[in-house]
């Protein structure tokens, strides 16, 4: 099978460089040789965020399904920059040690611009790489990623399936067409747009993440999600997919219905993982997890069964605080559950239908306290400085976090995230200050700089506040002794670290009276925005995230003369 589409790509009439003409014939002998097509994935290093890192899940899956189809077709190197801080200069002085045939990138917003600059760096060092991008920061963007970078593919939604389709096709020379789900390139000036997203359901049939390729000893050494580890070694789990909440700040990556893996699937990959690598703790970091209490009920029933006392167990993303019960809570916590995350954000009715979470708090308070009572870490989440929200407001779930049973808390300024409702609604209120704030924020990185996008808006030094309610909340003798024996030794001093760097933000102190956001306003949306919501603000959001969704307006087509 020869490499045909790479014929095509060889145009030499228009390639006039030396350099250009010696990766043309390069790449001819390589499709007449039939050497393997070799990719290069990469998770780029953003020195800004390398505080938590985790084994680059996204980028396992493609592998393991690459493998799964191709073997040794495929030559697949695969390069988490982020886990060794290199730099995309490394990548400049190393590519030619790789020299890939595609590259492909995971990328988050906030790893836009170091993505950016690695597809600039690889078509400088061969144009005809086939470069390809993939990850959150493509979900809606592939028009704006193709006109503005060095990508030629762009990859939205999960890409399993339809990476590996299109390696398919280029590989055998076919036509890249424009019926695969979420998959938009460029080719001979002309944009090739669809808008589609592969959700099929059947997760079970997607191989296990390649494993083999992490250094467990490695993550485990460096700062993770779940702040505290407990294990020796331990590996992030993904047994579902999807959320059907719409909160408004929310991404929407894998859609809104809820896929689960089946509990034998999840089981055997547990298994895998504790019997090949040793892995000890298991990070869950679904979106939520406890959609199905039944099949959370079976797994951790199980899991109790099979590795009492031997595997570990922590949430620090999984679970939706208000669905949380009495016989899940017990399950959890027999399974070795010794730390859980519920983020709560506001506890405001308000502000909770404005972002449309609808938590319904006094649960969640109840499920702190239930999972405390039983010796779990409970972690809380909350956001503050929410379009419109008032300081009052934000008063009221400070309280309900220094009241609680809470372990820990950690406490993020709004960051309203491009294509989500919430960006929306922030920019319609101020979009200077939301202009200003991503200027300032560089890449969007800031829960704990000085900078918020509230700040900005509304002249509020939200940082201020943030920091001396950390203070508030840790500074609680009761508090201290639970985070000193609940929570494991050996990581409190990553998880100390984390905290001062957390409050080294702060800055003066908190006004009495804030300048601009008058309190007045906390006993209703502001004028305008009452207006849009009546008018239905929500539901031209909901359309907006729905126009994706929709069959008729996935697949399109656009040519667009560049
Ligand atoms: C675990 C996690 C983390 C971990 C690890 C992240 C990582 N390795 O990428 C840690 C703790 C480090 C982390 C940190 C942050 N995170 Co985080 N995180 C998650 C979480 C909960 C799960 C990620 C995951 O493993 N998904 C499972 C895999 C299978 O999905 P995936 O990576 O998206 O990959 C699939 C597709 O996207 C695609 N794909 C991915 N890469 C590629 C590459 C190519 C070439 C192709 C073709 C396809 C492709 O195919 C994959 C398989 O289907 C997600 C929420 C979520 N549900 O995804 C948030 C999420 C990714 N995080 C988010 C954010 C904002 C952050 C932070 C910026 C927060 C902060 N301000 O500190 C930081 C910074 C990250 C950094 N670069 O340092 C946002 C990203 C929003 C965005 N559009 O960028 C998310 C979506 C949550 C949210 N709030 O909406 N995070
Ligand atoms: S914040 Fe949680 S509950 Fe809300 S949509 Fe996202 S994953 Fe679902």
């Amino acid at each position: 099978m020869l490499r045909g589409s790479y014929f095509q790509s060889l145009n030499l009439a228009e390639r006039a460089t030396p350099r250009q003409l010696f990766w043309s014939v390069v790449t001819l002998l390589e499709g007449v040789l039939w050497i393997a097509l070799k990719i290069l994935l990469l998770k780029p290093y953003v020195p800004i965020v390398s505080l938590s890192v985790q084994p680059p899940l996204g980028l396992l899956y493609l592998i393991s399904s690459l493998r799964e189809r191709f073997g040794k077709e495929v030559e697949i190197t695969f390069l988490d920059l982020k886990s060794r801080g290199l730099s995309t200069q490394w990548v400049r002085d190393n590519l030619h040690y790789y020299d890939p045939d595609v590259v492909g990138v995971s990328v988050l917003n906030c790893e836009a611009s170091t993505a950016y600059e690695i597809a600039t760096i690889c078509k400088e060092y061969n144009p005809n790489i086939t470069t390809a991008i993939g990850g959150p920061y493509a979900h809606r963007t592939a028009e704006n990623i193709l006109t503005d970078s060095k990508f030629d593919w762009v990859f939205d939604g999960p890409s399993e399936r339809t990476f590996t389709e299109a390696i398919s096709r280029l590989k055998s020379g076919e036509e890249l067409g424009t019926d695969i789900a979420g998959f938009s390139y460029r080719s001979n000036g002309s944009l090739h747009l669809n808008f589609l997203n592969d959700l099929s359901a059947d997760l079970d049939t997607l191989p296990f993440p390649a494993w083999d390729l992490i250094d467990f000893e490695l993550y485990a050494r460096l700062p993770k999600i779940n702040s505290v580890m407990k294990g020796r070694l331990y590996a992030p789990l993904f047994t579902s997919r999807g959320c059907p909440f719409k909160c408004h700040y929310c991404h929407d990556i894998f859609g809104k219905k809820f896929i689960s893996r089946s509990a034998e699937s999840v089981l055997n990959e547990i298994e895998h993982l504790h019997t090949t690598y040793g892995v000890d703790e298991i990070e869950v970091v679904d979106d939520i997890f406890n959609w199905d209490r039944k099949r959370v009920q079976t797994i951790m029933g199980e899991v109790s069964r099979r590795w009492a006392g031997k595997i570990h167990f922590c949430f620090p993303n999984g679970l939706r605080g208000d669905m949380l019960d009495e016989a899940t809570i017990t399950a959890l916590a027999n399974g070795g559950t010794y730390s859980l995350a519920i983020a709560i954000e506001s506890t405001t009715p308000r502000i909770q239908k404005l972002i449309d979470k609808n938590l319904n708090a006094k649960k969640a308070y109840w499920a702190i306290n239930f999972a405390d009572s039983k010796g779990i870490a409970v972690l809380g989440f909350f956001m503050l400085g929410f379009p419109t929200e008032t300081v009052s407001e934000m008063k009221d779930t400070i309280d309900f976090a220094l009241k609680s049973r809470l372990t820990l808390a950690q406490f993020f300024t709004v960051i309203p995230q491009p294509h989500t409702p919430i960006y929306d609604l922030a920019k319609s209120e101020n979009h200077e200050a939301l202009a200003r704030f991503e200027r300032r924020d560089l890449a969007g990185l800031g829960y704990y700089s000085k900078f918020s996008w509230y700040g900005e808006a509304y002249g509020y030094p939200l940082n201020r506040l943030v920091v001396s309610t950390w203070i508030r909340f840790y500074l609680n003798p009761r508090r201290i002794w639970k985070v000193f024996t609940r929570t494991p030794k050996k990581s409190l001093f990553f998880a100390l670290i984390r905290l001062v760097q957390n409050i080294a933000s702060i800055q003066g102190r908190i006004p009495e009276n804030p300048p601009i956001l008058p309190e007045n306003r906390s006993h209703g949306i502001g004028k305008n925005l009452e207006k849009r919501h009546n008018d239905g603000f929500q539901n031209r959001s909901r359309d907006s995230m729905d126009f994706f969704h929709q069959p008729e307006a996935r697949l399109r087509k656009i040519h667009k003369a560049q």
